[in-house]
């Protein structure tokens, strides 16, 4: 009888506009081509009540203090956590769109401290790799609609990078960094061999917790 192989927990970061929604897209795609049972994720989840409070936040519509909202973005990845646990322990690849880096990197940037920040995040499934998409901050100003949420502005955008910087240097063992300032094409051709790679190595391995 053959046992059921896990699936990958595959988190990509970055800043604004640096490429994780596109390719995370491409990454889902790819899989399900390659035969990998594979599903799209992404944090914030703006569709739970919770997520919807994040949504109005980001907007400008909603004022909320920089504990609350960081308490907010960590809640809504633990109202998916069971979800997560069950898809990839029945075998599939989780394809995910920013997680609890991305909630530790902005609220840093705002001046929370790192270890308050990450000590919610503490239990949720640690990813098997995290692609970091980075970029100098003129190359993402320019790409399409920059500026329409809270948080695109160059001085927030600077001081995210360098708490990326820092949690890549100090992860390395299961961070990469992507030049995302390369065309489309070439990011994805980058990080789709990478992900092959990194779902038939983790397929044995237990899932384990940040
Ligand atoms: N946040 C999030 C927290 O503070 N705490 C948390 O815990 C979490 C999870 C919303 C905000 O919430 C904050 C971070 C954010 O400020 P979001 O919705 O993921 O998070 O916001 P964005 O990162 O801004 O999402 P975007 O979809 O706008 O950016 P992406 O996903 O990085 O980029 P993408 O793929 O949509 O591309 C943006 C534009 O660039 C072009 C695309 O075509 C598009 O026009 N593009 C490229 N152009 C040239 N070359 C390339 N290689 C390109 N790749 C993409």
């Amino acid at each position: 009888m053959t046992s059921i192989q896990r699936g990958a927990l595959i988190v990509l970061e970055g800043c604004d506009r640096s490429g994780k929604s596109s390719q995370t897209r491409l990454l889902y795609d790819f899989l399900c081509t390659h035969g990998v049972s594979a599903k799209h994720m992404v944090f914030p989840n703006r569709n739970s009540d919770i997520g919807s409070s994040i949504n109005a936040y980001l907007k400008n519509c909603k004022d909320l203090s920089d504990e609350v909202i960081h308490l907010l973005f960590t809640a809504n990845r633990w109202e998916y956590k069971k979800e997560m646990e069950d898809l990839l322990n029945s075998g599939t690849t989780l394809v995910v769109d920013r997680y609890s880096y991305s909630g530790v990197a902005y609220s840093v940037a705002k001046g929370l401290d790192f270890d308050w920040c990450m000590a919610p995040e503490r239990g949720l499934i640690r990813p098997d790799a995290v692609f970091y998409l980075k970029a100098p901050f003129e190359h993402l100003m320019n790409r399409g609609n920059f500026g329409g949420e809270r948080y695109e502005v160059k001085d927030m955008q600077l001081k995210v990078a360098n708490v990326f910087d820092h949690i890549s240097e100090s992860q390395k063992d299961f961070w990469h960094i992507i030049d995302a300032s390369q065309t489309k094409d070439a990011v994805f051709e980058n990080l789709s061999t990478k992900v092959l790679e990194i779902v038939e190595q983790i397929k044995e391995t237990p899932l384990r917790n940040l």
